[in-house]
């Protein structure tokens, strides 16, 4: 039974970003709880531990909400550092990875997953995702779009193909940077899993070009890990109840807005989903901000956004 230390993930099973921390917590080996969310809204048990946030994954220790899996990376490696996979060479380099791969190369992979399979969506589906998007979930424009979005995938695909053969210097090796997997891989890996699960057929084609990708893909795919623990929302919420968040010093040192701690503001995503969560600010620096929620369901929350790809306004 998981305790107020324990990861418990929200999550579901067909979700990349869930897989890309899912990823990092086997090659880690951690032991982990997982609920699983629901795909689409209503999230009746999550609501109340974010304040509204809905994207997935969210990663909860105890009373400590942490939102996107930027911060969720972060939280892992700060609290679990051995063995690390902030390995030399990816410093710096993981989250500029991560920022290409959660963006520009994932909106290919959602346009050739649902040119491919877009007929077969679910109508409750599609209505949640145009609502999150703020944009049609148009089925025949994706299957138009298709061709060419397979191309920019391959693309891209074929980045990680050069890295692998590039370089036969220091930092090269069988992973993307050096012999041993760190987060550089952890992120590539997302939307390769992705697609693989949709189309398979097709990420295959691409893979008989990409040999050292195709061989890489495989090394991850073997590593095994911890099989998580499921329980259930109401369970997760108990839990963050019994459970104080971790002390952390307040300060807003360096805010352009000249925040300061104790002020209530809001936070959102600058992308879809941009639901904002209303707050007391605990602490903001660089790639961080906290706010503090108290709640009927779960007592005192610290929920933790990153500060890139998230805007952050007095509420
Ligand atoms: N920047 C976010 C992106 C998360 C995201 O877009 N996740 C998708 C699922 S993999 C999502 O939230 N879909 C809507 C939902 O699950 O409600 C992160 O890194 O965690």
């Amino acid at each position: 039974m998981p305790d107020a230390r324990s990861i418990i993930l929200h999550q579901y099973e067909t979700s990349p970003f869930s897989e890309k921390i899912r990823l990092a917590l086997r090659l880690k080996n951690l032991g982990w709880a997982g609920v699983e969310i629901p795909v689409i809204m209503p999230k009746p048990d999550l609501m109340p531990l974010t304040g509204g946030y809905r994207r997935t994954p969210v990663m909860q220790i105890g009373a400590d909400i942490y939102c996107d899996t930027a911060v969720i990376l972060r939280e892992i490696e700060r609290r679990f550092p051995m063995p690390s996979l902030n390995l030399p060479g990816h410093e710096g380099l993981a989250s500029i990875v991560g920022s290409w791969v959660d963006g520009r190369w994932f909106q290919a992979s959602v346009g050739v997953i649902f040119g491919a399979i877009g007929d077969d969506v679910p109508e409750a589906f599609k209505k949640d995702r145009e609502k999150l998007s703020g944009r049609p979930f148009d089925t025949d424009a994706m299957r138009a779009a298709s061709p060419m979005l397979r191309d920019q995938w391959r693309a891209q695909l074929m980045w990680l193909e050069e890295r692998l053969a590039g370089g036969r210097g220091a930092g090269s090796g069988i992973y993307l940077v050096g012999m041993k997997p760190g987060l550089v891989d952890v992120h590539a890996h997302m939307n390769i899993w992705f697609v693989k699960q949709r189309v398979p057929d097709f990420v295959d084609a691409c893979f008989e070009t990409a040999p050292l990708t195709k061989a890489w893909y495989e090394r991850l795919e073997e590593v095994e890990g911890q099989s998580a623990e499921m329980i259930d929302g109401s369970t997760a919420l108990e839990i963050a109840k019994h459970a104080a968040p971790r002390l952390v010093s307040a300060s807003t040192a360096h805010e352009s807005q000249d925040f300061g701690p104790g002020e209530t503001v809001a936070v959102a995503p600058d992308d879809y989903g941009k639901d904002w969560v209303t707050g007391e600010l605990v602490h903001a620096d660089a790639q961080r901000i906290i706010l503090q929620r108290v709640t009927e369901e779960a007592e005192t929350l610290h929920v933790h956004f990153p500060r890139s790809g998230f805007l952050v306004r007095r509420a």
